[in-house]
């Protein structure tokens, strides 16, 4: 069984309803979901005069090899009506794998970790909730220390904590 880092974000329809049901497709597909950071609201990223996402961080166990996970998480994408447009176009919903292990992959269909973590404070702050002395395996530092280095200054706000995890119920 691997651990990877998953993280979730809706800008476009009913946010918070997208993320509940990419958590149920995520059971279903990948494996249980170990942990949750809170819902965040977070400025658009990359793109300007976009609505702001709502991003959470989602820990989950899973049997399936890298390359399969992102197959999944990908058509849970596409059942959860996405559609791709342009490069960080508004959407339903993005499933970025983050972590997976320690593994460091880095191929153009698949980087791990995510190649743009460093510079994201929405990554970085749900992140720093739920996994702070994680070390990053390409930069060996923690990840509470990436995110004390993190130039990115957008809004990262809590929206809620409502969402219960499989152990956590
Ligand atoms: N890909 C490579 N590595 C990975 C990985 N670790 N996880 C490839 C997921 N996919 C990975 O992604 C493009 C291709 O990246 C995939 O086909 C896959 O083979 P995509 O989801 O089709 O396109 P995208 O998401 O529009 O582009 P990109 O470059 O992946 O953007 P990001 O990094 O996903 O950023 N602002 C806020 N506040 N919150 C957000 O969540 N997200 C984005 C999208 C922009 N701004 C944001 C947010
Ligand atoms: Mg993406």
């Amino acid at each position: 069984m691997a651990t990877a880092y998953l993280l979730v974000g809706s800008n476009l329809g009913n946010r918070t309803q997208h993320l509940q049901q990419a958590q149920q497709f995520l059971r279903q597909a990948i494996g249980n979901i170990l942990q949750g950071s809170s819902v965040y609201e977070t400025a658009a990223w990359g793109v300007a005069a976009q609505p702001a996402y709502l991003n959470q961080v989602l820990v989950v166990e899973t049997a399936l090899p890298p390359f399969e996970l992102l197959e999944k998480t990908q058509e849970i994408e596409k059942q959860l009506g996405r559609i791709r447009s342009f490069r960080w176009a508004a959407r339903t919903i993005d499933i970025d794998i983050l972590f997976y292990d320690q593994l460091i992959i880095s191929t153009q269909e698949l980087t791990i970790p995510h190649s743009r973590i460093l510079e994201r404070k929405f990554v970085l702050q749900p992140l720093t909730e739920i996994a702070p002395d994680m070390l990053h395996p390409v930069w060996q530092r923690s990840i509470k220390n990436l995110l004390d280095s993190c130039e990115d200054n957008s809004v990262v706000e809590i929206f809620g904590k409502y969402f219960a995890t499989d152990n956590k119920i």
